[in-house]
C-alpha cells in the first residue's frame, strides 16, 4: 500500500502541512489505497522536506513530484484532461500560491512572537528537555533566514501583509469565475491552492495571515468546496 509520509497533526489540522494535504487529495480523488504516515522530523525525509511518498519500493520526495507520479501510474488521471492553457493557468497560480503567498503563512505562525509559543507546543512539544528549549529555537532561526533570502522578509510587516493581499486579490478575482479555478471542473490544481488555503484559515488559533484571507470570501469559500469535493478537509473537527 501507497505511504504517504506527512506533518502530524497540530493547531487543530489532522493533515498540517499544506503540500502533504494536497497528495492525500490526490490519492483520495484517485481512489487509491494509502496510509498517512506522521514524521516528526522533515530531517528524517529523502529531501529533508515533507511530504514523501513511498510506492511499491519508489520513494517519490516532493508534492510535485508525487502527483507526477500519481498521473503516470493512473495512465493520465491528473493532468491528461487538460488543455495547454488549463496546464499553463494551473501552474502560474500554484506557483503563485505555494512558492509565494504560502511563505506569509509561514512567516505568521514562525516569526509573530504571540503565535511562537503555538509552534513550539504544537511541533516540538514532544522532545525531551532540554532539546524542547534549543531545537525550536534553532528551527526559527532558520526559517527567519529563509524568508530573507526569499525576499518577503526584508519587508515590514505592513509591507508583508500587502504582499499576501495582492496575492489573494489575484486569486480572489480569478476564482469569483468559480467554483473551481479552471471553472466548472474540479482539477489536480485545486488540490494545492485549497490545501494551503484551509491549514491557514482553520489554525488554530487563528494567524494574522488567518485574518488576510478571510478578508477574501470567495476564496476561503473555495477551499471549503474544494476539501467538501474531495472529502479530504485540513481540520481534524468538521
Ligand atoms: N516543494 C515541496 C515543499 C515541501 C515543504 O516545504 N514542506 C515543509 C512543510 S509544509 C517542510 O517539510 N519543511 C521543513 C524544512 O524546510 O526544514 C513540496 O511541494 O513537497
Amino acid at each position: 500500500m501507497i505511504k504517504l509520509h506527512v506533518i502530524p497533526p497540530a493547531f487543530g489540522l489532522r493533515n498540517t502541512g499544506p503540500f502533504g494535504l494536497k497528495c492525500e487529495m490526490a490519492l483520495r480523488h484517485l481512489d487509491q489505497d494509502f496510509e498517512l504516515v506522521p514524521e516528526a522530523d522533515p530531517r528524517s525525509a529523502p529531501k529533508g522536506k515533507l511530504p514523501y511518498m513511498e510506492d511499491e519500493g519508489e520513494v517519490v520526495a516532493d508534492s510535485e513530484l508525487i502527483l507526477q507520479h500519481l498521473d503516470r501510474k493512473t495512465n493520465g488521471g491528473l493532468y491528461g484532461h487538460l488543455s495547454d492553457r488549463e496546464l499553463a493557468d494551473g501552474v502560474a497560480f500554484t506557483r503563485l500560491v505555494e512558492e509565494h503567498l504560502y511563505w506569509t503563512v509561514v512567516a505568521a505562525r514562525w516569526l509573530d512572537d504571540a503565535w511562537w509559543p503555538h509552534v513550539v507546543s504544537g511541533f516540538f512539544g514532544s522532545l525531551p528537555f532540554p532539546l524542547r528549549q534549543i531545537v525550536p529555537r534553532l528551527a526559527r532561526r532558520q526559517v527567519r533566514q529563509t524568508y530573507w533570502l526569499q525576499g518577503l522578509g526584508r519587508h515590514t510587516l505592513d509591507e508583508q501583509k500587502g504582499f499576501a493581499r495582492r496575492d489573494l486579490d489575484a486569486l480572489a478575482r480569478r476564482l469569483g469565475a468559480g467554483p473551481f479555478l479552471l471553472g466548472e471542473k474540479l482539477s489536480v490544481f485545486d488540490f494545492g491552492i485549497a490545501s494551503l488555503l484551509a491549514g491557514a484559515v482553520d489554525n488554530q488559533p487563528a494567524t494574522w495571515a488567518t485574518a488576510i484571507i478571510r478578508e477574501y470570501p470567495p476564496v476561503v469559500d473555495f477551499a471549503e468546496r474544494v476539501q467538501g469535493a474531495v472529502g479530504a478537509y485540513c481540520r481534524e473537527r468538521v
